[in-house]
């Protein structure tokens, strides 16, 4: 399959005028040039009531940063979701492992991953940015951590994902590539009324991995990155893939040198597809962009990605582009 090359990256190697024309301007020119955007918030998947939590916060007034870990929180505590926090499918060996990572429009970031028994790993991570001198704490030491902020030990393993589980130990199916069930991570991206942007990600990570896997989503600039100057993005899917493209910080560089929030997750899945021709068909990756402007965008590797969209007090499932099209 021959991949397009988007227009605006043609023109800007050619001409050369909209990387240097953009970066000509300095950084506090670039900030009074832009107007305060409308608030927004966007979540991968079917996730309404996280973003109806989140939109909630911004609407009283609250910041981005408060609406994404309150919007986060909701998928955790919700049994059913088996993508995420407590009812979230294990991996192999039986063990729900959690992964999340949360970033505030100043450029902070925090993160945990491969910590188990806390219902909120969101909620770790932006201790751990706001807490210590880290960006990222794992495993053992992420649940010390985590005892020692007041956070309770707690079992994870609901009796229908043990169930699931048992039921899969049994097949020893391979570690599955598109296995669309398996998707519901919550990436979510917002911005408040000041016009500042915030993300969060959080899952449990994908259904029957390896113990000690760690995917893209607590991984700053793969599972998600903010950058307040230019906008945010976030993932889901098949972690692997995102990882070897550093996805999320790819979607923002893309919109750093002019890119529309579409055109930049366009762009990230076409090098994910271009780095796996032949493979690229056999699983799903989705990402999602705001941009400054409070433009957005959404991308799949194949149909079936859909995310949740609040603006202007509407809020709407929405499928997103793809593309593998027939
Ligand atoms: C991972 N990206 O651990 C996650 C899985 C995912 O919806 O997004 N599931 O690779």
């Amino acid at each position: 399959m021959k991949i397009k090359r988007r227009k605006f990256l043609r023109n800007s190697v050619v001409t050369g005028t909209g990387m240097l024309g953009y970066h000509n301007l300095s950084a506090k020119s670039r900030l009074l040039e832009q107007p305060v955007p409308h608030p927004i918030v966007m979540a991968t998947w079917d996730n309404s009531p996280a973003v109806d939590t989140a939109w909630k916060v911004i609407a009283a007034g609250g910041n981005a940063l408060d609406a994404v870990e309150a919007g986060a929180r909701v998928p955790e505590k919700d049994p059913l979701d088996k993508s995420v926090g407590y009812g979230g499918l294990p991996d192999e060996s039986g063990v729900v492992t959690l992964d999340a990572c949360i970033m505030d429009h100043q450029g902070n970031a925090g993160s945990v991953t491969f910590l188990q028994h806390i219902m909120h790993p969101i909620s770790v991570a932006r201790k751990v940015m706001e807490e210590t001198p880290h960006v990222m704490l794992s495993g053992q030491g992420a649940l010390d951590f985590a005892l020692e902020q007041g956070f309770r030990k707690e079992k994870l393993l609901t009796e229908d994902s043990k169930k699931a589980w048992e039921a899969w130990s049994k097949q020893k199916k391979p570690f599955g590539e598109t296995n669309f069930e398996n998707h519901d991570t919550i990436g979510i991206l917002a911005i408040d009324k000041q016009g500042n942007i915030a993300g969060a990600c959080t899952t449990s990570g994908m259904a029957y991995k390896k113990h000690g896997r760690v995917g893209d989503s607590p991984i700053i600039g793969a599972g998600m990155y903010v950058d307040n100057e230019v906008g945010g993005a976030c993932a889901t899917g098949v972690g692997e893939y995102v990882m070897k493209t550093l996805g999320s910080f790819l979607i923002v560089e893309l919109m750093r040198q002019g890119a529309s929030p579409q055109q930049a997750c366009e762009e990230a899945i076409e090098r994910i597809v271009t780095r796996h021709p032949r493979r690229f068909k056999d699983f799903q990756v989705g990402y999602l962009a705001i941009n400054k402007q409070g433009q957005k965008g959404a991308y799949g590797t194949e149909k079936g990605f859909e995310y949740t969209l609040s603006q202007n007090g509407s809020l709407r499932l929405n499928p997103a582009d793809y593309f593998l099209k027939k």
